[in-house]
């Protein structure tokens, strides 16, 4: 203990100071002063530490062999830049470990390196979500199928429509399929873009089937084709697929899936998960990379209600690009985080292809998506307009011919904005 006091015959111009130390004041001021600071740090460092900590967990699923996923979700923010930090987390024979993280700045999320690190409290108890892993029907498929191997890789040979029909004959007409012995856990349809690309959808359905039906999923596939006349629009597609597809069935789980990839790990299980799922997160053209961290295209999964609630895809991006970054806008707009899986099991392999001719870069995409804000409201699955020229249950897919009148779809006032740009105008003058 140190005190100091004034002596009271002193004149007050000569006050002195006179410090007395205890026997516990073991070290002079300056001492004190950088001990304080230590403690003070210390107490900093504690301080941001705990706005760091792995406190909130929430969407937990079982995907495959006693291996559960699990977003472990906090917030925080360090040296003024917000964060949010999950977990990716494998639970094998009773133990917890943390496969990577992803840490998201500002509601965007990153790609995470594989990583062993434990970041989980070893008192943390994981939940099984039980809305997929119970029922009333006592003959429900097993919560991880048999059979499944991980690693795959995917057939490039294109075989005939022939050879495949006779292949895949337990297949219904229009492509639909469910577990014979068993009630499947997940009614999930698979919507895919289409345009002049037929040996890419046989390469994809001779892959596809064999996998869904291992997944034993209860499952339908949508092909949607866009008539010649408009530039390809790849988001009013998969709106369409959405529509017409639950016309035929009163499916839980959309899949939107590009023709182009090859799913490389059978556990990439095709459900959909509490939250709206990335599921081609690493792709060999892109050297198994997620090229961007709010990467929302290729292949996603959603619940039937979230598809709902985001009011669906753009409807206003002709040619190539931005519909999916839009999209992307949508999801976490409504409060949704997009998930994703482990890239190891997130793996495609992408059939190689030229830019397709019908399908040039849309050169307003950039200030589409900057504004797409404005438009989640009013163009989406609520606006949308097409007509369905053709629908056939073909052998191995539903086949949906549609026609789109670009003009009739650009010439809205939410629009007006873009009307001087050549490209729009040319489109509207045509
Ligand atoms: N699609 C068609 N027909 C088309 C255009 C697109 O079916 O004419 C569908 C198809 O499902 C495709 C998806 O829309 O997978 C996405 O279109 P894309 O494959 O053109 O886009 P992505 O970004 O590839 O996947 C761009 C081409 C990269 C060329 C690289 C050349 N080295
Ligand atoms: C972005 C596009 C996305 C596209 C992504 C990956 O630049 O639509 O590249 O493309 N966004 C815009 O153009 C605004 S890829 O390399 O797969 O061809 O999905």
């Amino acid at each position: 203990m140190c005190s100091a006091g004034v002596s009271a015959d002193v004149p007050a111009t000569q006050v002195k100071m006179t410090t007395k130390c205890s026997w516990t004041c073991l070290m002079d001021r300056s001492h004190l002063k950088w001990l304080l600071l230590v403690v003070v740090t210390l107490l900093l460092i504690q301080y941001i530490g705990n706005l760091l900590v792995y406190k909130n967990f929430y969407n937990v699923t079982q995907y495959f062999n006693g291996v559960y996923w699990l977003g472990q979700a906090v917030s925080g923010s360090l040296y003024g830049v917000h964060q949010k930090k999950m977990a990716h987390i494998l639970k094998v024979n009773g133990t917890l470990t943390t496969l990577g993280t992803n840490t998201t700045n500002s509601n965007t999320t990153v790609s995470m390196d594989l990583q062993t690190t434990m970041l989980v409290q070893p008192n943390v108890t994981v939940t099984v979500d039980t809305s997929t892993s119970s029922g009333k029907d006592g003959n429900l498929c097993p919560s991880t199928p048999p059979g499944l191997k991980g690693r795959i890789v995917p057939d490039t040979t294109a075989a005939t429509w022939e050879t495949l029909q006779a292949k895949y004959s337990t297949v219904e007409p229009g492509g639909r399929w469910r577990p014979k012995d068993c009630t499947s856990r997940h009614h999930v349809y698979i919507v895919i873009p289409y345009r002049d690309r037929d040996e890419h959808l046989r390469i994809l359905l001779n892959n596809l089937h064999p996998f869904l039906q291992k997944q034993q999923l209860d499952y339908g596939i949508y092909v949607v084709e866009q008539a010649e006349g408009s530039h390809f629009n790849r988001g009013m597609l998969m709106n369409i697929g959405f529509i017409e597809g639950l016309r035929v069935s009163n499916y839980s789980c959309v899949i939107f899936h590009d023709v182009d990839l090859l799913p490389e790990n059978d556990n990439n299980f095709y459900s959909c998960p509490q939250q709206p799922r990335h599921m081609s997160v690493a792709i060999d053209k892109f050297n198994y990379r997620l090229p961007y961290a709010s990467l929302f295209g290729g292949i996603t999964a959603l619940r039937v209600e979230q598809m709902k609630n985001v009011n669906g895809y753009p409807n206003v991006y002709f040619g190539w690009g931005g519909e999916d970054d839009d999209f992307s806008d949508r999801v976490r707009s409504k409060g949704y985080q997009i998930t994703r899986y482990p890239a190891e099991v997130s793996r495609y392999k992408m059939i190689k292809h030229n830019k397709d001719k019908s399908n040039p870069p849309n050169p307003v995409r950039f200030s589409l998506v900057r504004t797409a804000k404005s438009r989640f409201k009013v163009d989406g699955l609520q606006n949308i307009q097409y007509e369905l020229v053709k629908k056939e249950e073909r052998p191995l897919y539903t086949w949906l011919n549609v026609k789109i009148d670009e003009k009739k779809v650009l010439q809205t006032s939410y629009m007006n904005q873009f009307k001087t740009n050549p490209w729009l105008r040319n489109i509207l003058k045509s």
